[in-house]
C-alpha cells in the first residue's frame, strides 16, 4: 500500500476469536456474519467503507490459520531472502489440500495489506499464537495487535500485551461488542502510527467516517422535529351516521388515536435505526425500562419529560391552563422525580396520562351526519416525553456496538432518573415551548423562523446523549 491507494487492513487470527465482530463494530454495519460456530469464514471477505460510492478503507475478514506451526517452519527455512516471501509460499502451497485458509488469508498480506491480529484476552497464550505472531513478524507488514477479550478475566491480559508487543507495532485493546464510536475512531486513529506512509489516506477515512456521523446525527434530529411536528397536530376522526352511535365509537377511537401516535413514533425510531446501519435490531420489542414502556405508560411519565416546576413555568404559555386552574393541577405536588404513582390523583393524574387533554369533538357534517374527532393532544407533558424518549432510544442505538449479537437494545444507565428534556436551560425550553405552540397553532413563519435554533437545541441534545453514554 502507498500514499496514495486506500488502506487495506487483513484481520488475522484464530477462529472464534471475534474477527468478524471487531470489522463489524469498527465499519459500523451488522450484516458481517458473525458465528459462535468457529471456523465459518472459508475464504477472505472484503468489507469496504465507502464516501460518496468511493471506498476509503477496507478490511478483509479472513478465515483462521490452518497450519502456523508448519507455516512457521517455512518461512523460517525461506526467510533469509526476504523478496517476495509471502508469494513464494502462496505458488508452493496454493494447491496443497489443507492449506487453502492460510493461503486465503495470506494473498492480501502478499498485496501490502496492513495487519490487525485479533485476539481473546481472556484466555491464556499458546504455541499456535505464538506461532501465528511469528508468521506475522516475518512476514513483515505493518501490523497492530488487538486485544478483543470476550470475558472480563484479566488474568492473561499482561501476557497478551508483553508477547504483543514483541510481534506487532502497536497494541489496542477493544472491546468489540461495547466499543463506541470515539472507541471505533480511536482504533484508526492508532493505525497511523503503524505506517507513516498510510497517514494521508487513513485521515481521510477518518475525516469521512466522522462527517458520516455527522449526517446521521443531523438527519436524527430532523426526524424528530418532523416528528413532534406530526405527533402535535395529530388527529383522529369517524364518521357517523348519527348522535346515538358516539358512545359506542368513543373508545375505539382513543385507542385508534393512540395506536396512530405510538405507530408515527415507531415509524421515526425505525428510520434512527437504519440511519444508523442496525438492521437486526428491535426496539419495540426491548426489555429496556423505559423505552419498551409504551408512550402512554405510567411509568413513562413518571419519568421523562419536564419537571413539575418546568412544566409549571411553561405552562401559560403552553396554553395548558385552558379551563383548568393550574394551581389545581400543579399544587402541593412535586412533578421532580415523581412520588408514587398512588399519590398523583385526581386533575394531575389525568393530565399525566397523556391523554386527557386530547378532546373529544362531535360535529355536524354539512351533507348529513356526524363527524366525531379526537385530537390533537394538548397535554403540556406530552411533548417533552416525547422527545425524551426520542432522545433516549438515539442514546442507545447512537453508540451501539455493530457486532453485540442480542437482539435488545439496553441502557447504560441502569435506571433513567430525568429526562434529557429536564436538562435543558431555560432558554433551550422557550425556544422549544415556542417551537410547539408554532406547530400547534399551524404558524408556519413562526415556525420557520424557530426552526434553525429549536434544530440546534436538537443537534446539541443529540451530541450529550452520545457523549454520557461512555
Ligand atoms: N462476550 C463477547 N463475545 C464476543 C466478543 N467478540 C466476539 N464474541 C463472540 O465470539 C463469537 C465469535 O465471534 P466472530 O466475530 O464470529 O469470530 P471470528 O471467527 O474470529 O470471526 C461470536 O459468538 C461473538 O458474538 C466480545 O468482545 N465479547
Ligand atoms: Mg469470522
Amino acid at each position: 500500500m502507498n500514499e496514495t491507494e486506500i488502506p487495506v487492513f487483513a484481520i488475522i487470527g484464530h477462529p472464534n476469536e471475534g474477527k468478524s465482530s471487531v470489522v463489524s463494530t469498527l465499519t459500523g454495519d451488522d450484516r458481517i456474519s458473525i458465528s459462535p460456530t468457529p471456523g465459518e469464514t472459508i475464504r477472505n471477505e472484503r468489507i469496504s467503507w465507502k464516501a460518496h460510492g468511493k471506498i476509503m478503507i477496507q478490511f478483509v475478514d479472513t478465515p483462521g490459520f490452518q497450519n502456523p506451526k508448519r507455516i512457521l517452519k517455512w518461512f523460517e527455512e525461506n526467510s533469509d531472502d526476504h523478496e517476495g516471501l509471502v508469494s513464494r509460499f502462496l505458488k508452493e502451497f496454493s494447491y496443497v489440500p489443507g492449506f487453502e485458509h492460510d493461503c486465503e488469508l495470506l494473498k492480501p498480506l502478499g498485496e501490502g495489506a496492513g495487519v490487525i491480529f485479533v485476539a481473546d484476552g481472556s484466555r491464556p497464550i499458546g504455541k499456535t499464537d505464538l506461532a501465528e505472531m511469528e508468521i506475522l513478524r516475518l512476514v513483515g507488514n505493518p501490523r497492530m495487535g488487538v486485544i478483543n477479550s470476550k470475558s472480563e478475566r484479566p488474568d492473561h491480559l499482561e501476557n497478551w500485551k508483553r508477547e504483543f508487543r514483541k510481534h506487532f507495532n502497536a497494541t489496542f485493546l477493544f472491546d468489540a461488542c461495547k466499543a463506541n464510536f470515539r472507541n471505533r475512531i480511536e482504533l484508526l486513529e492508532s493505525l497511523k502510527s503503524i505506517e507513516q506512509n498510510w497517514n494521508p489516506a487513513l485521515e481521510k477515512a477518518i475525516s469521512q467516517i466522522i462527517s458520516d456521523r455527522d449526517g446521521k446525527r443531523r438527519r436524527s434530529a430532523d426526524l424528530i422535529f418532523e416528528t413532534l411536528e406530526k405527533s402535535l397536530v395529530y388527529k383522529k376522526s369517524r364518521l357517523l351516521a348519527d348522535e346515538s352511535k358516539t358512545e359506542f365509537v368513543k373508545e375505539e377511537l382513543e385507542t385508534a388515536f393512540r395506536e396512530g401516535l405510538r405507530s408515527i413514533e415507531e415509524r421515526a425510531w425505525d428510520r434512527i435505526l437504519r440511519e444508523f446501519s442496525h438492521t437486526r435490531l428491535q426496539v419495540k420489542v426491548s426489555h429496556d425500562p423505559i423505552l419498551a414502556e409504551d408512550l402512554f405508560s405510567e411509568q413513562t411519565w413518571q419519568v421523562l419529560g419536564l419537571t413539575g416546576k418546568q412544566l409549571t413555568l411553561s405552562a401559560a404559555a403552553l396554553g395548558a391552563g385552558a379551563g383548568v386552574g393550574l394551581d389545581v393541577l400543579f399544587g402541593g405536588i412535586s412533578f421532580g422525580v415523581f412520588t408514587a404513582s398512588g399519590a398523583i390523583t385526581g386533575a394531575v393524574a389525568a393530565l399525566l396520562k397523556g391523554r386527557s387533554l386530547a378532546k373529544l369533538k362531535l360535529k355536524r357534517i354539512p351533507l348529513g351526519g356526524y363527524e366525531i374527532s379526537i385530537g390533537p393532544n394538548q397535554n403540556p407533558q406530552f411533548p417533552f416525553v416525547l422527545l425524551d424518549r426520542a432522545f433516549l432510544l438515539y442514546q442507545l442505538i447512537a453508540n451501539r456496538a455493530h457486532a453485540r449479537q442480542d437482539k435488545e437494545p439496553d441502557l447504560t444507565d441502569e435506571a433513567i432518573k430525568m429526562g434529557p428534556c429536564s436538562q435543558w436551560s431555560k432558554e433551550r425550553r422557550s425556544i422549544c415551548v415556542g417551537v410547539i405552540n408554532a406547530i400547534k397553532s399551524g404558524k408556519r413563519k413562526k415556525l420557520d423562523s424557530l426552526r434553525p435554533e429549536f434544530s440546534q437545541v436538537l443537534l446539541d441534545t443529540l451530541i450529550v446523549m452520545e457523549e454520557s453514554s461512555t
